[in-house]
């Protein structure tokens, strides 16, 4: 009995931390919580095997109580086989026999005595034994929710301004709201300007075909090893959780770089077609080339979305942009080398090589910014 309020007072504590320790993890989300829960499966751990351990018990008492009783049943057998014995004796024999039967009788007391004695003993276990089973019971659903809590992310980082920049460049799954967006994967870049940028284009070798349609700039596509598109869905979540600035690097053939930087980069959702709500303020030493798209809505190949009438400008320059009627830059254009004849098609930036140059390098980068 008191093992079974040890152990219900045990299941109460614990239950009662597994419960600070859910208002933690929906609260600060420190490592605290996580280690709540280790402590508290700890703690479950050490009391289910306890009471695994009651259980092998008490069902091996059981046992030996229940040969004792078939054993108590064939001594009873015998002892009325005797009585019977005896009785024929004292027809036969007079009193003479009565002494030898008196024993055999106390015997037969004693042995009832103890019949009894065990027979409540196994009525006490077997009082026990559904409250063993309730427990165990309770202490496997307890586990069983502590470790789905677990198996469960407790916390992402919203942006890669969240991973800390000793983990170094790479792919980090980030949350941009937590408990409402979507988790996805994204490259952060943790070299650049002190780290915490998630990379939304890169490009430097043409090894990845860019002129593609509208579901494909909308999920992404490349591979973040290597040249990709991060996907306007979640540039727009990343953008809309939090302010963000946009660098863009760029590169051309003679090994001179550039890089024009906006301070308050919004792409829209869906519904406005992922047009380009806000780029804040210009600096750097690229020149503004951006700035034909504000307000512009995203266009592709398949989706016309641009301000230039007759025509698709993603189809006549050969990418997919926030096109006006049509561009002053053309970063997911056709992967050209440096100079050419062609007009604007090709990965263009008009006021850092021009339109008739293909660029080397082109690199879109974004980070919460804390000066909005
Ligand atoms: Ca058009």
């Amino acid at each position: 009995m008191l093992l079974f309020k040890f152990v219900l007072l045990s299941v109460i504590i614990l239950a009662r931390l597994a419960r600070s320790s859910d208002e933690a993890s929906n609260g600060s989300l420190s490592n605290a919580s996580g280690f709540g829960y280790e402590l508290t499966l700890t703690g479950l751990d050490a009391i289910n095997f306890s009471i695994q351990q009651n259980n092998l018990r008490t069902q091996e008492q059981f046992q030996v109580l229940s040969s004792d009783v078939e054993m108590l049943r064939r001594t009873m057998d015998n002892v009325g086989g005797t009585i019977i014995k005896h009785m024929q004796q004292i027809n036969r024999f007079g009193g003479d026999a009565l002494p030898n039967i008196r024993n055999e009788l106390e015997l037969l007391s004693l042995n009832v005595s103890q019949v009894l004695l065990d027979t409540s003993q196994i009525y006490r276990v077997q009082q026990t034994m559904p409250t063993t089973k309730m427990l165990n019971d309770i202490i496997l659903q307890l586990l069983a929710d502590g470790h789905r809590k677990c198996a469960e992310p407790t916390h992402l980082p919203q942006t890669c301004a969240e991973v800390a920049p000793n983990r170094g460049s790479g792919r980090y799954r980030v949350q941009p709201q937590s408990g409402f967006k979507n988790a996805f994967e994204v490259y952060c870049n943790q070299e650049y300007e002190g780290g915490g940028w998630t990379v939304i284009q890169n490009r430097y070798d043409g090894s990845t075909y860019f002129y593609r349609g509208w579901d494909q700039y909308e999920t992404g596509f490349g591979d973040f090893r290597g040249e990709f598109w991060l996907g306007l869905k979640k540039i727009h979540e990343l953008t809309y959780a939090k302010p963000h600035e946009l660098h863009v690097v760029m590169e051309d053939f003679d090994g001179s770089v550039a890089v024009a930087k906006y301070s308050r980069f919004l792409v829209g959702g869906p519904e406005e077609k992922y047009a380009l709500n806000s780029l804040g303020n210009y600096s750097g030493n690229a020149g503004d080339s951006l700035a034909p798209s504000l307000g512009m809505k995203f266009t592709t190949l398949d989706a016309d979305n641009d301000s230039h009438p007759p025509d698709n400008c993603a189809v006549m320059y050969k990418g997919a942009w926030w096109y006006a009627a049509c561009h002053a830059s053309n970063l997911n254009g056709l992967y050209l080398k440096g100079p050419q004849e062609a007009f604007a098609t090709m990965m263009c930036w008009k006021s850092f090589r021009g339109y008739n140059y293909g660029l080397k390098r082109s690199r879109m980068m974004i980070r919460v910014s804390n000066n909005v």
